[in-house]
């Protein structure tokens, strides 16, 4: 299926350690093709996407916010509710008592008002995660994306690249995940969708080819560097070293780089998120998060608890497999498709 690239292949071994000391092979792939798809709105897709986590959490909700008094049963009835769809402890906890205080302020006493405080408590509890990416103060703008294995990093490049033509907006990937095999193939499918060069290695290290594709687009005014790496765990300490590496690596070609480290997490694992958040964060310093797979999980909540215990800005979430999948994140969106 790719043999097209496999022509331009280059079987150079590259024991290089530093970027800047070994020169990438470079395989380029300026591709002509795009693909045109009429779809719903992003706002029905991100309902049909959030439809798990809406039946579940939705449904358990119009239960309790049904009619009858505001009472000690009914806190305790929304709390197991808020647990179910992951939002966590520490965010559980803080929602309530904020409920509770909304609901004392206002003077509430029927049941059917306690959607409306809800609402209210969770806006102000992952409002301040909506920060939308500005790949402008940049050029070229360079993005690293980095998270565990199978959490979606290499299609949310494809996603975004196409996101950030749609802006006008050039971009470059770099095929940064010179661990598994098919990796650079499948960055390359992403780059042939959306028109986009790809530079990649045959061999070598990730560092190189972020130290090469920064060094390309500086040269060539593009806008945006998109630079996958392989997955990797946290507790795999050793691919920890690495990835601080290549960000090293990243600020030797360009100083104030990379611009935006994003963690991509798989929104199925619930609450196993927000520990990747942390580690990640302690390890690299995330300056954004996209959230993958919404539309898989019945555990949109989660968003609540790294709101509450680790409010890295949530750039972006996606609701599918398809290339229009991936979107900025809107908090009042969110709520509005998890409630109605
Ligand atoms: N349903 C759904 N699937 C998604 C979404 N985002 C990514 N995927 C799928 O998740 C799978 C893994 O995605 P990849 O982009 O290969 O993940 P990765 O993080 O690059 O994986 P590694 O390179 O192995 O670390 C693919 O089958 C994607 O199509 C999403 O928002 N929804
Ligand atoms: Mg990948």
């Amino acid at each position: 299926m790719f043999s097209f690239f496999k022509k331009k292949t280059d079987t150079t071994a590259q024991p290089s350690s530093e970027a800047s000391e070994a020169p990438a092979t470079v395989i380029e792939t300026p591709i002509e093709t795009s693909t045109p798809v009429a779809k719903p709105s992003w706002t029905e897709r991100l309902k049909a996407g959030l439809s798990k986590t809406r039946d579940k959490l939705g449904k358990q909700l119009a239960g309790l916010f049904g009619g009858g008094k505001i009472d000690e049963d009914l806190y305790e009835e929304l709390e197991t509710v808020l647990l179910t769809a992951d939002m966590g402890v520490d965010a559980t906890v803080h929602l309530l008592k904020d409920v509770r205080e909304r609901v004392t302020l206002k003077g509430l006493s029927d049941a059917s008002e306690l959607k409306g405080a809800l609402k209210d408590s969770l806006s102000e509890l992952i409002g301040p995660l909506q920060q939308p990416l500005d790949v402008s103060t940049k050029k070229p703008f360079v993005i690293m994306m980095v998270g565990v294995n199978g959490a979606g990093k290499t299609t949310s490049i494809g996603k975004l690249a196409k996101y950030f033509q749609s802006q006008g907006k050039s971009v470059l990937l770099a095929a940064g995940d010179t661990f598994r095999a098919a990796a650079r193939e499948q960055l390359m499918a992403w780059g042939e969708r959306n028109n986009v060069t790809v530079i990649a290695q045959q061999s070598g290290d990730a560092a190189a080819v972020c130290y090469d594709a920064i060094q390309a687009a500086t040269a060539r005014g593009i806008d945006i560097v998109l630079a996958d790496t392989a997955g990797r765990l946290p507790t795999q300490l050793h691919l920890m070293e690495e990835i601080k590496k290549v960000k090293r690596v990243i600020q030797k070609a360009i100083p104030d780089g990379p611009h935006e480290v994003m963690l991509v997490l798989d929104a199925n694992i619930g609450q196993n998120a927000v520990n990747q958040v942390m580690a990640f964060d302690d390890a690299l310093g995330l300056t954004g998060l996209v959230l993958t797979k919404l539309d898989g999980t019945a555990k949109g909540g989660v968003i609540a608890a790294i709101a509450k215990q680790r409010p890295v800005p949530l750039r972006f979430i996606g609701v599918g497999e398809s290339i229009d999948d991936l979107r900025p994140f809107d908090s009042s969106d969110y709520i509005d498709a998890l409630f109605d």
